[in-house]
């Protein structure tokens, strides 16, 4: 029995090879109309593939009466309406922990840029400003005090990263994480009152929304710095764009926004901000090893029933 499988948005020219040539995939994204072409062939396809980014929402699922099964590059499935998916007994996997490493590595990245001012010094000598002018004093990174929002997978290999930075980590989730000696603070406001440095790696959706309000990025304080690889719309993005103009925190540093690739303008003015295209897996070796994930969810699935990463 040949599996139509549909692909939602654009993925890694080697992963769409690689799918092309296992199975009889079909791009919606070059469909001139969509919802016509799914009225007629909608229900030929039993797979998708899809991402983090684009993800699938409840009607598209509901436009395709054979779907079983949806294999989605990334590890955040706020995009994907999973209530839907349940409802309707079809399965979804994501790519988790193969990004963990590159993910982890860029939050430091950001928080050193952040506090040493590594971006805005680079433009201070392309501008030829040192020939006048010695570059700012910055911020002291090695033993301050590191909040983690969100301690998962990428949030551990955050604090195993701060470690080697002899920073002393506390972190906040709903509830107490499990085997880990870090101190748990029920409270956000608290942690972001306690901490020097705030990183987000708390899974987006509508549990988290703007989860970093007004009154957490007061706690953080003037000399407080936030760092966000997480999903943009865990902060509440006026109110840091009012915190980083007004001095009410010392300074961020984000890969994500709430609405990509929309960068609140302001920002550009901003030297206290380092601003990332949500590159925070985009390493060769990650991006192929969730390409590889993909492709094994997809076969496992169809093979044995059975997904490798499951989310539901
Ligand atoms: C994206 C991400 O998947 O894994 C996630 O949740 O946000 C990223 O790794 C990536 O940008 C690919 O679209």
């Amino acid at each position: 029995m040949s599996q139509r499988i549909l692909q939602n948005g654009r993925l890694l020219p080697t992963l769409e090879d690689a799918l092309a040539r296992e199975f009889d995939i079909h791009p919606l994204w070059k469909e001139a109309d969509p919802a016509a072409f799914l009225a007629r062939h909608g229900a030929e396809f039993t797979g998708m593939v899809t991402s983090a980014v684009v993800g699938a929402d409840g009607a598209l699922m509901r436009s395709l009466p054979s779907l079983k099964v949806i294999s989605s590059f990334g590890v955040g499935y706020d995009s994907i309406d999973i209530d839907t998916a349940r409802a309707l007994g079809i399965h979804v996997s994501n790519t988790p922990d193969v990004l963990n490493d590159c993910v982890a590595d860029l939050a430091m990245g950001l928080l050193i840029d952040a506090a040493r001012g590594l971006s805005a010094a680079d433009r201070f000598v392309r501008r030829g400003d040192w020939l006048n002018a010695k570059f700012r004093l910055t911020t002291q990174v090695t033993k301050k005090r590191l909040g983690i929002v969100g301690l998962g997978r990428i949030g551990r290999a955050v604090a195993r990263r701060a470690a080697g930075f002899e920073m002393d980590i506390r972190y906040h989730n709903r509830r107490p994480a499990e085997g880990v000696a870090h101190e748990y603070m029920a409270s956000l406001e608290e942690l972001a009152r306690w901490a020097d440095f705030l990183v987000v790696t708390a899974a987006g959706g509508a549990g988290t929304r703007h989860l970093i309000s007004r009154e957490v990025l007061q706690a953080l304080g003037p000399d407080g710095f936030l760092i966000n690889v997480a999903r943009g719309t865990v902060v509440d993005e006026a109110a840091l764009v009012a915190a980083l103009r007004d001095g009410l925190i010392a300074g961020a540093g984000l890969d994500v926004f709430e609405k990509e690739p929309h960068v609140p303008p302001a920002l550009f003015e901003l030297d206290n901000v380092v601003l990332l295209p949500h590159i925070a897996s985009g390493t060769h070796e990650t991006r192929q090893a969730m390409s590889d994930l993909v492709l094994n969810n997809l076969r496992s699935y169809l093979r044995e029933g059975r997904l490798l990463t499951p989310v539901c």
